[in-house]
């Protein structure tokens, strides 16, 4: 039986910390779905906008060979929701989130994977802003 895997993030400004992510999540299973933040709650959940809009980041996802399924994330509080709608086995997320989805146990398996050391968006942001 296939094995399907979901992820969430708001990845964007694409980096190597995002690919790490999605191959090592795609490799607990055999499909995976990954739920992208729309602006709107990736702007509730950091209190800024993203570099690029959820249109963009949708399309950079899908271009991926190891991504098979896309969608916008609307809400934090949805994810049983779209744990079901998706028929997840796996939550993979990574260790930054360690312990916040624990309750989604009901629903489905959840692995928290380290998180790729010294990238982060915010701070090729700042990088950027330097040059
Ligand atoms: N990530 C990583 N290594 C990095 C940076 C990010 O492994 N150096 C992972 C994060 O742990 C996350 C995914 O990449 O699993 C997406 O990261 P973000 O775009 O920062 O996602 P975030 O805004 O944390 O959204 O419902 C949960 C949230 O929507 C997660």
């Amino acid at each position: 039986m296939t094995k399907r895997v979901i992820t969430f993030g708001t990845f964007d400004v694409f980096h190597i910390g995002h690919v790490n992510i999605l191959e090592r999540a795609r490799k607990q299973g055999d499909y995976l779905v990954v739920g992208v933040s729309s602006d709107q709650l990736n702007f509730a959940k950091k209190k800024r906008y993203s570099v690029y809009p959820q249109d963009q980041r949708v399309r950079i996802l899908r271009a991926l060979r190891f991504v098979d399924e896309v969608f916008i994330e609307e809400s934090l509080e949805l994810k049983a929701q779209y744990i079901e709608q998706y028929k997840a086995d796996v939550l993979v997320m990574g260790d930054d989130w360690a312990g916040k989805f624990n309750d989604m146990q009901r629903h489905c398996e959840v692995i928290y994977l380290p998180r790729t050391p010294s990238i982060s968006t915010s701070e090729i942001i700042e990088v950027v802003k330097a040059l």
